[in-house]
């Protein structure tokens, strides 16, 4: 960790699905000053033709070249975004090449370079999850030293261009040891989060790759889904980043969907097309409570799950709240939930925990920053122990502090840390040291 980033911890990232690059180097100058940590942008590499989002999860070959743009637009967007101290994620698919017949001349990949089991995956059976074709996805044989070589040239690519990090498309269907041998080709400092899909009888856990870096918390986003919906109460989230069975905080990447389960929606996921409101607080939840590296969803609209994205990107002919890109990463409060996140760092704990036995909830980050969120049907008035030092603040959900005063409510904490709480039904409030008038 640098002195700056100590200075301006980030600690949250955005998931900026299937935007161009021209587009995510304009959205840098927005986003760094929110205090983003990184962008993962849409995989960068040639894929099969066609409209549909997926495409992208068909690679035919290495160079960067796509719907996004070329490898010029997007070494011009790493640039431009590290200006504003956000990094690039690559969404590294690696585990397979497009469907298809077996030869990938850019590459080259021949025959000899895929597993030769072309039975649909049995999710019961680790040999057939890691080795055979994932969706008729030709399967590359990751435990040979050529293939291993090929990708590591291709992420080794990506980071001379200056990208940071890298989300390991369909990790678990790579052994663990294959993907540390890849990693093990690549500067020691950059930053790694595979996806698993942890699941309940599979043989191949999420745990097993630790090791090599982040893993994706599935369960985070049904659980969190099921509260917010009022399947379960809020009030049960209170040890949640001590649950049995789930990831440690320091390795779980967590959010509330993601850009398969928001089409797919398993179980209880949310997205921006339920409920606003109760998304938003859900997002509140994520964004203020110490578990995870979270990463807020940037959806554009859609009826089909297949459908690809609106044909003008954000900056580019189109505009954020459209109809069509939804860009859940520039609300107000989420925005300013990710600053919250950032200033709270500093206290990694869980402090003064509140709940009125059912779906109303308040909780401090030490003694920099206070949320409350009213999950339930009813009005919220309470007197409540903030933890924060005497002073009015700004809650920064309902407006933004400017030098000294409020565009929002005001919350007056006394001498002993104690403010009324009054929040209507399905909101949320959030006070922090930066918004102290
Ligand atoms: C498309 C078509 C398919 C067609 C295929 C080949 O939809 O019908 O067979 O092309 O022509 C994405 C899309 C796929 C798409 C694919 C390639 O979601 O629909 O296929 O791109 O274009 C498992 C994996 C997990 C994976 C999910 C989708 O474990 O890694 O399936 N997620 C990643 C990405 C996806 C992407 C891929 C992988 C492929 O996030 O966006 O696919 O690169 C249980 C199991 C999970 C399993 C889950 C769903 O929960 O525990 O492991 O996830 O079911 O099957
Ligand atoms: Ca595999």
């Amino acid at each position: 960790q640098s002195e700056a980033q100590a200075k301006d911890p980030r600690t949250a990232f955005v998931h900026l699905f299937e935007w161009n690059w021209d587009d995510i180097a304009k959205e840098c100058a927005v986003i760094g000053p929110m205090g983003y940590a990184a962008v993962q942008v849409s995989p960068p590499q040639e894929s099969v033709p066609g409209n549909a989002w997926w495409t992208r999860y068909q690679p035919i070959g290495y160079e960067i070249v796509g719907r996004s743009g070329d490898r010029k637009q997007f070494a011009e967007m790493v640039q431009e975004c590290r200006k504003h101290n956000v990094d690039i994620y690559v969404d590294a698919v690696i585990n397979h090449m497009a469907a298809g017949p077996r030869n990938y001349p850019a590459v080259p990949y021949v025959w000899n370079d895929f597993h030769d089991c072309f039975e649909p995956i049995d999710y019961g059976d680790r040999g057939k999850i890691q080795f055979c074709d994932l969706e008729g996805l030709n399967d590359l044989k990751t435990e040979s030293e050529y293939v291993r070589d090929r990708i590591a040239n291709y992420l080794n690519d990506l980071v001379s261009l200056g990208v940071r990090g890298f989300r390991i498309d369909a990790a678990k269907h790579i052994p663990a040891s294959d993907i540390a041998a890849i990693i093990d080709r690549l500067p020691k400092d950059i930053y790694i989060f595979q996806e698993v899909i942890g699941a309940f009888g599979e043989p191949v856990s999420e745990f097993e790759y630790v090791g090599n870096g982040d893993v994706t918390e599935f369960k985070y986003g049904n659980v969190l889904g099921s509260h917010f919906k009022g399947q379960s109460q809020l009030k049960y989230l209170r040890d949640l980043r001590n649950w049995q069975g789930w990831l440690d905080s320091s390795d779980a990447i967590v959010f509330t969907d993601n850009h398969d389960t928001q089409r797919d929606r398993p179980f209880s996921v949310m997205s921006f097309k339920d409920d606003g409101a109760r998304y938003f607080i859900a997002n509140v939840f994520m964004l203020a409570y110490p578990y995870g590296y979270p990463k807020v969803m940037s959806s554009f609209a859609f009826e089909d799950k297949d459908q690809g994205r609106p044909e003008s990107g954000v900056h580019s002919g189109a505009e954020c709240f459209d109809g069509q890109w939804i860009c859940e990463h520039r609300w107000q409060g989420i925005a300013a939930m990710v600053k919250f996140r950032n200033v709270t760092s500093g206290a990694f704990s869980l402090d003064n925990w509140w709940d009125n036995g059912a779906n109303q909830i308040a909780f401090s980050r030490g003694d920099l920053g206070f949320v409350a969120i009213n999950g339930g049907s009813f009005g919220m008035s309470q007197r409540l122990q903030t933890g924060m030092p005497e002073g009015t603040y700004c809650n920064v959900l309902s407006g933004q502090r400017s030098d000294f005063s409020c565009s929002g409510d005001r919350v007056v904490v006394d001498p002993s840390g104690f403010a009324d709480i009054v929040l209507s039904s399905t909101n949320a409030l959030a006070i922090h040291r930066d918004s102290k008038l």
